[in-house]
């Protein structure tokens, strides 16, 4: 996240808590309340939080609303799992369903569709980018599980067909909602506008992102957040991201990126998480066939040597590359760095490596037009 942005955001999280604050996200109705046992019928991207702050998770069946099953939780008050507005998600725990917050525990079934419905939300993010459907599957209740729709989560594979998608920009903002989330799914032939969010999420299985172009890249273009998985982006292209294109939270996983394009200027391609809460390794990155076009402000590529991560880097094409001595280079392409656990400490950077552990790149791999 930049400087410039961190301002704006203070400034309009506090207007959110102050007037708008509300305990799940736009588009999204709640389905029980922290500490009930509720569930979801099909893979739904679960908000859990509240006062505008949340954290995500894919799930499917009976989940306990807690911090343990979302990793986090939002202090000051009861948390509340909600789903997207349509989801065909339903509230098992509470018998009192209805409507949005209340509720009470208590298992068994209840209605099988939506506990939609009654409580505000909608419109917004999702909203413009509406539309028919084209791909495959599709679920239940409202269209937003393997539809090419902003907001909803791929678990098959869906074509968009060479539609676009968008729905707002924090600008660098952490913690924006996702354009699309893959959980396990592909997703092909799409674009995404300049209200790119925090572009597509990976939190799932194995994730691929097919011929996917960002027009302007908002915080970021994509993120792969389980572990465990490989999150291929094959063909396509990102232009101007003012931080990163891709960034890699999850430890023991693996990030693919084939022949790609970018355009105009990029802070960096590539880095593994430097300081996420609870942060660690291995990450692995494999890029092969990737064209930068336009500028990269920093480097292509950054890792983090005390984690035990490792980039593959071939037939790497820079236009403009310079090379100020045998073993540097202007943009950097592949820089070490220590990662840190976030609140404890600041990254260090080591600088730019060739053939090394954690670099496995050489000079020949990268060429200047
Ligand atoms: C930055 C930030 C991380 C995480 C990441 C992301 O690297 O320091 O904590 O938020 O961005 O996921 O975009
Ligand atoms: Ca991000």
């Amino acid at each position: 996240m930049k400087m410039k942005y961190l301002v704006a955001s203070v400034v309009a999280a506090s207007l959110a808590s102050t007037v708008f604050a509300a305990n799940r996200p736009s588009g999204y109705v709640t389905i029980c309340k922290e500490g009930q046992t509720c569930s979801v019928a099909s893979s739904t991207n679960v908000a859990f939080g509240r006062a505008d702050k949340f954290f995500y998770k894919v799930l499917v069946g009976s989940f306990v609303c807690n911090e343990a099953t979302f990793g986090g939780k939002t202090s000051g008050g009861v948390n509340e799992c909600s789903v997207p507005t349509g989801s065909s998600s339903s509230s098992s725990s509470s018998s009192s369903s209805s409507s949005s917050s209340s509720s009470s525990s208590s298992s068994s079934s209840s209605s099988s569709s939506s506990s939609s419905s009654s409580s505000s939300s909608s419109s917004s993010s999702s909203s413009s980018s509406s539309s028919s459907s084209s791909s495959s599957s599709s679920s239940s209740g409202g269209g937003l599980v393997n539809v090419c729709e902003a907001g909803a989560t791929i678990t098959g594979v869906v074509d968009c067909g060479g539609k676009t998608l968008g729905t707002t920009c924090g600008g660098g903002s952490e913690g924006q909602l996702p354009v699309l989330t893959l959980a396990g799914g592909t997703v092909k032939n799409l674009r995404i506008n300049a209200s790119a969010a925090d572009g597509i999420h990976c939190v799932s299985g194995n994730c691929r992102a097919e011929n996917v172009v960002w027009e302007a890249v908002c915080e970021d273009a994509a993120t792969l957040k389980d572990a465990g998985v490989t999150f291929t982006i094959s063909g396509g292209s990102a232009t101007e991201a003012q931080d990163k294109v891709f960034q890699h939270n999850a430890k023991n996983s693996t990030f693919v990126i084939e022949n790609f394009q970018l355009y105009g200027k990029v802070g960096k391609l590539y880095r593994s998480c430097g300081d996420c809460s609870n942060n660690g390794g291995p990450r692995y990155v494999n890029i092969n066939n990737v064209t930068v076009n336009g500028s990269i402000s920093s480097t292509v590529v950054g890792v983090n040597r005390n984690y035990g991560d490792k980039a593959t880097i071939r037939n790497l094409k820079i236009k403009g590359l310079t090379r100020p001595t045998a073993t540097t280079t202007k943009p950097r392409i592949c820089e070490e760095w220590r990662g840190v656990s976030k609140g404890e400490g600041s990254t260090e950077k080591y600088g730019e490596f060739f053939n090394t552990a954690y670099c496995d790149v050489s000079p020949s791999d990268v060429t200047a037009f």
